[in-house]
């Protein structure tokens, strides 16, 4: 056991009373402060498999050393960031990256843990070795029809693992696409993909989700063939009432309004899930909420004024999904600073006064509006999403626990400090 359950009781000893007196402040300003402390408890966010490692680019990688070897020590790990803040309570696998060795070992760890399986994520941007074809020219919209079956055979195969393990939904992300003016008829690579996908979409059993995650470039550099969130709702509506949009916050071109988009995909009921990062430029994977956090917040907004107006479960409606890489930071320390910068902002965006809000925006009062979600975005709550971790039996300061008991260095003994996680 990495973490005894009694040094994190010992820990919030020490910070106790100052986090009563900030909490009882804030909560003071707060009309129920026990149903949104109820629905923080709730609210849990899946971890990426695939981010439990340190990730690089193709300029270099800087292992930080005792990275996970095995699914066994990934979810070792995950278990370890609930322990710490109990908002952490799923992992999203990504195959072939983590296939299960036996189903009933994984399934008893993962429920040793407390954890859940989200969705699992297919792999056709790789060529695994032995692989018939290659998805060099893409996978789903392939020109060779042996090339599409090898894809289609492979996410239902995804499905299979995930079926095993509990898990109700498949994530497609798909780098098809053109690097060049010519390469492609646009129109054939579309109705492939989506003949592809309604083969995969038609495997999908009866209580699973399908979400088709977009992107805008990356790895190729002039068309991708699931460009954008016009192109994800356009297969997911002609796909079925089962498939649904995926949004990777780091997946749009500069200064697309993400928050609209959000907005109308829930109009739609077409909205699936969520892949959280940040970025500055492209598809950087940053640190959530590290620079844009207004952006997160105006997300989050959007999002409980959308899942209230259509009477949504706010913590099981939609996938939770954290999608980054850690090239300079300590994978775990970056996944309790996204996972903290998610549960403040979704707390922040309960405090909105919905009803002001509503008569500002009829009244066009311009500066109403901005001043009444301003005022919840510059509202601390910090001392919310503690008690929300104090209350079940959580740290009051993951961090600066997971520091204060050198969980990494214990990390590097137990498992060496050149072991390399799978994953990007
Ligand atoms: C693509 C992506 C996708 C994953 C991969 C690891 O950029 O966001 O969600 O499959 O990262
Ligand atoms: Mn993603």
């Amino acid at each position: 056991m990495i973490l005894e359950q009694y040094k994190v009781q010992e820990a919030n000893e020490q910070h106790l009373a100052a986090h009563k007196r900030h909490f009882e402040f804030v909560a003071a300003s707060v009309s129920d402060v026990e149903a949104l402390l109820q629905k923080l408890v709730d609210f849990q966010v899946a971890i990426p498999s695939w981010a439990l490692g340190t990730g690089g680019t193709r300029f270099g990688r800087f292992a930080g050393g005792g990275e996970p070897r095995s699914l066994e020590e990934k979810m070792e790990d995950v278990g370890l960031l609930q322990q710490l803040n109990n908002s952490s309570g799923a992992i999203s696998l990504h195959i072939p990256w983590d296939i299960p060795s036996n189903y009933n070992s994984i399934k008893a760890l993962a429920a040793q843990h407390g954890l859940k399986f989200d969705a699992v994520n297919s792999n056709t941007f790789q060529d695994q070795p032995g692989q018939e074809h290659s998805y060099k020219f893409g996978s789903m919209q392939h020109v060779n029809k042996a090339v599409r079956k090898q894809a289609v055979d492979h996410n239902i195969e995804v499905i299979k693992h995930g079926v095993e393990l509990g898990s109700e939904s498949l994530t497609v992300w798909l780098s098809d696409g053109s690097c060049f003016p010519g390469q492609l008829n646009f129109r054939k690579a579309f109705q492939n993909t989506l003949e592809s996908l309604q083969e995969v979409y038609a495997a999908l059993p009866e209580n699973w989700k399908m979400f088709v995650e977009y992107k805008a470039f990356e790895p190729n550099f002039y068309s991708t063939t699931v460009g954008d969130w016009g192109q994800s709702f356009l297969y997911a509506s002609k796909l079925g009432d089962r498939a649904y949009t995926l949004v990777d916050l780091g997946h749009h071109l500069p200064n697309a309004n993400i928050e609209q988009i959000v907005s109308l995909l829930l109009m739609e009921g077409k909205l699936g899930g969520f892949h959280f990062n940040d970025s500055k430029y492209g598809d950087d994977d940053l640190t959530v909420g590290s620079i844009k956090p207004y952006q997160l917040f105006l997300i989050f907004n959007e999002l409980v004024e959308g899942m209230d107006a259509r009477g949504m479960n706010h913590a099981s409606d939609l996938g939770w999904m954290i999608d980054a890489s850690h090239n300079v930071k300590d994978p775990l320390e970056d996944l309790l600073q996204s996972v903290e910068a998610i549960m403040c902002a979704y707390a922040q965006a309960l405090l909105v006064d919905r009803k002001a809000l509503v008569a500002a925006q009829d009244a066009n009062d311009v500066v109403a509006a901005q001043e009444i979600l301003q005022n919840a975005f510059r509202t601390d709550v910090r001392p919310l999403v503690a008690e929300a971790r104090l209350r079940t039996g959580a740290a009051l300061q993951p961090l600066q626990l997971f520091r204060a008991q050198k969980i990494r260095q214990q990390l590097v003994a137990a498992r060496g400090s050149k072991t390399v996680a799978t994953g990007l």
